[in-house]
């Protein structure tokens, strides 16, 4: 009989490299390359189960157009080169640039797709190589606000409780997220809450996915975020149902808050909703034993992002609900590893662990473990204020993991600013839009093929595993970084593994302290604060006080503005922008999954019933949007779910990027810019 040969199958187990959710699974792997995935039931976050994203996300691995050799652009060409050669280039140029203007003319933007080590490096290899703070990511993007927001309000800019205490709660109030899109494994959360007994309110401009499995849903017009939640504090006052307790020990600057709210009873002519119901939802949150609050964009990317945030920090402790399982005040963290990311210290004002660069104990600190000397002090650029400044202060930029062309506001602004850079070095896994504006570009191994960690939004520090060998000539970005490092000459960039970065990390950042790979091998692994070896963890944040220096909870006081730019004659309408459940940002991952893609092959624009048929448009048609910085051809939607007035795009899509429209004007405090919120017109295209 002929022995027939069976192939072996390996499972990797690690974590999903989308949302913030940080779902584990299983990779299968066959004869070398990825082949699917399969539940990883053991894993407490999402216990084996997987949205679309997640069953897709192996697809993109073994694409053909992956990155697989370095690249240098000659005569406008782009040429292949040898990893010595191109990293010659990068070490000799932005040493070049540092010499003739200095360390602040280079600017670093860090993904937050990729590992805590490597996200740990660009952090290093900036402060280190080129004494410069001009390091961001782009939580400044998304949850910017939240950091900036949460840490005046508590002390700490993180999500306070775990994802699967929502089932704690009595109620849960979701505002600007749409989780059973963008966070589904949440979503499940949400609704297993609901089946238990919780009451679940969401409040949004659109009907979404989401609203619709709420109890009640509450409509309002975008960016009235604040007059809202005032009045329901108005009311929660006026009705007694406020926690003086809470707010008497825990708390200051109640009068301030109080004074404020007087003037928000009715705010129905702003935000559109009906005061009576604005008074049920007050009361029905504050009158739960245990209420959580679960948010998202809708709340941070706007010009008001950080008010918003102390807004929602101020009802939470208005009713005393956080510090306990059940309640907190929970953003939904947006990519895999933007927690971590910005717990890397990829951020211009901090190193790893929110250390201020300011506070010279800090510089002394990381001067003696890197071994250097003269770490600056000064708040570095941050990612817009990088782009804005290309050609001017910044002559040179490395983008690592980053795609503005297609994700940042005024994608025409952004070419031109980038068009200014003396030189510009991108490392990715795909030729983007971006890396073909670059000099350089760097091909990157993705998730699969590398070591790592991520930390997802509960502060989890996950691992993510080897499975298969990157293509062609492509390197981990913790190795790239290692390489650079060592070409120009720095110390302590000798790095043979992950591991060997992230034991460098843990011993100069506190929270992560008492971490280790063998530590983190657990499914349920650990969520910061760690900081000894023996501590197990801290899955609750405030549970005694606040993260404040002197330990109490600030209320502000906080007034209503209106965004930036409002629709007028020219540009009527209010254009909203966000996801959708199958695509993920730029699309370079998405868009090369054929399951994804077969869901949802191009972009469109939502437009109200009402609208559309004043305008003469049906479904399908073609439309022409246009805003004062730019024009977008696409399909309509027409649709119940959004508000007369408001129009609503995604940004995945190539052909039809809703950020040419976009607007820059930013939140004074955290520089987060308006993505929600744009004046445009709208036409419908004629027939050629
Ligand atoms: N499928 C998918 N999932 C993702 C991503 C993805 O690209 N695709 N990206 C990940 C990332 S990085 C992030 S940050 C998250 C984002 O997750 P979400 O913030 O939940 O996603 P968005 O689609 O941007 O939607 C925000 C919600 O805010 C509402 N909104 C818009 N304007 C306003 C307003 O003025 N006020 C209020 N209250 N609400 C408003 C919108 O109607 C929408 O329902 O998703 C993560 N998950
Ligand atoms: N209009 C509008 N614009 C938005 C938003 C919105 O709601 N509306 N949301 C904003 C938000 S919240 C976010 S987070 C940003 C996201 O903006 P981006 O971070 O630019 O979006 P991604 O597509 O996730 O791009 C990251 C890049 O990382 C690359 N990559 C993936 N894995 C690796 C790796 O291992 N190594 C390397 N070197 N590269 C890798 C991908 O190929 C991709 O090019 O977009 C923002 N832009
Ligand atoms: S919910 Fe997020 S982390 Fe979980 S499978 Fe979907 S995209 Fe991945
Ligand atoms: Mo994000």
């Amino acid at each position: 009989m002929n022995q027939q040969k069976v192939p072996e199958i390996k499972y990797v187990p690690t974590t999903c490299p989308f949302c913030g959710v940080g779902c584990g699974l299983n990779l299968v792997v066959k004869d070398g390359k990825v082949v699917g995935v399969e539940p990883w039931k053991r894993s407490p976050v999402n216990e084996g189960k997987l949205c679309p994203k997640g069953y897709g996300c192996y697809e993109f691995i073994h694409s053909p157009d992956r990155l697989t050799k370095p690249l240098i652009k000659k005569d406008g060409k782009f040429v292949e080169a040898s990893w010595d050669e191109a990293l010659d280039l990068v070490a000799s140029k932005l040493k070049e640039v540092y010499g003739k203007y200095g360390p602040d003319a280079l600017a670093f933007q860090v993904s937050c797709r990729v590992p805590n080590e490597e996200c740990y490096l660009m952090n290093k290899l900036a402060r280190v190589g080129f004494k410069t703070n001009n390091v961001d990511n782009c939580a400044r993007i998304c949850h910017g606000p939240s950091v900036a927001g949460l840490s005046l309000s508590l002390g700490s800019g993180a999500a306070t409780n775990p994802f699967a205490d929502l089932l704690n709660a009595d109620c849960i109030f979701v505002i600007g997220s749409n989780a059973m899109e963008a966070h589904p494994l949440v979503g499940r959360r949400l609704i297993q809450a609901k089946e238990k007994g919780t009451t679940l309110i969401v409040a949004d401009p659109r009907y979404t996915l989401t609203a619709r499995k709420a109890h009640i849903y509450m409509r309002f017009n975008p960016s009235t975020v604040i007059p809202l939640i005032n009045s329901m504090m108005y009311w929660i006052i006026k009705e007694g149902k406020a926690d003086m307790e809470f707010i008497k020990n825990k708390t200051k600057d109640f009068e301030e808050l109080k004074k404020t709210v007087e003037k928000y009873a009715d705010v129905e002519a702003l935000t559109g909703t009906p005061t009576e119901l604005v008074k049920e939802i007050a009361l029905k949150y504050a009158s739960a034993k245990n209420a959580a609050i679960v948010y998202c964009l809708g709340i941070t990317e706007t010009t008001s992002g950080t008010d918003n945030v102390r807004s929602l920090a101020n009802l939470a402790m208005l009713t005393g609900n956080i510090g306990r399982p059940g309640t907190g005040i929970n953003p939904l963290r947006g990519q895999n590893n933007v927690q971590g990311a910005c717990d890397m210290g990829a951020y211009p004002n901090v190193y790893s662990g929110y250390q201020k660069v300011e506070l010279e104990e800090n510089r002394k600190k990381m001067e003696q473990a890197w071994g250097v000397e003269g770490l600056p002090g000064n708040y570095g650029l941050t990612l817009m204020e990088q782009i804005d400044a290309c050609g001017d202060r910044v002559k040179a930029m490395f983008m690592l993991g980053e795609n503005p062309m297609i994700s940042f506001p005024d994608i025409n602004h952004v070419r031109e600013c980038l068009s200014k850079l003396e030189f510009s070095v991108v490392e990715d896994i795909f030729l983007t839009e971006t890396a073909q504006l670059a000099d350089v570009v760097l091909p990157a191994a993705c998730w699969a093929e590398k070591d790592g960690t991520f930390t997802s939004g509960e502060r989890r520090v996950q691992r993510v595993r080897k499975a298969v060998d990157a293509p062609g000539e492509a390197k981990p970005d913790w190795e790239i970084l290692s390489l650079l490092g060592q070409k120009l000459g720095l110390k302590g960039f000798d790095f043979k593994s992950a591991e060997e970065v992230f034991n460098d990390m843990a011993r100069v950042t506190p929270q992560y302290g008492g971490m280790t790979y063998a530590r983190l091998e657990k499914p349920e692994a650990l969520v910061w604060p760690c900081p000894t070896a023996d501590h197990p963890g801290t899955p609750i944040l405030h549970t005694q006080k606040f993260a404040t220096a002197d330990g109490l909870g600030n209320f502000f006081g906080i007034d209503y503005k209106p965004p930036a730019e409002v629709p007028d004659e020219e540009y009527p309408f209010a254009l909203m922008t966000g996801r959708l459940l199958f695509h993920y940002h730029s699309g370079t991952q998405t868009r090369r999954s054929k399951q994804l893609h077969n869901e949802v092959p191009t972009g469109f624009v939502e437009i109200s019933e009402a609208d559309a048929a004043e305008l003469g448009i049906k479904k399908g048609d073609r439309v022409l949007l246009k805003s004062r910085r730019g024009e977008v051809e696409t399909n309509a939607l027409v649709t119940k779910d959004i508000p007369k007035g408001v129009l609503n795009m995604t940004f995945h899509f190539r052909e039809c990027p809703a950020n040419l429209l976009t607007n820059t004007a930013r939140d004074p405090l955290s520089k987060m810019p308006e993505l929600k919120y744009c004046a445009v017109s709208v036409e419908k295209v004629k027939a050629r």
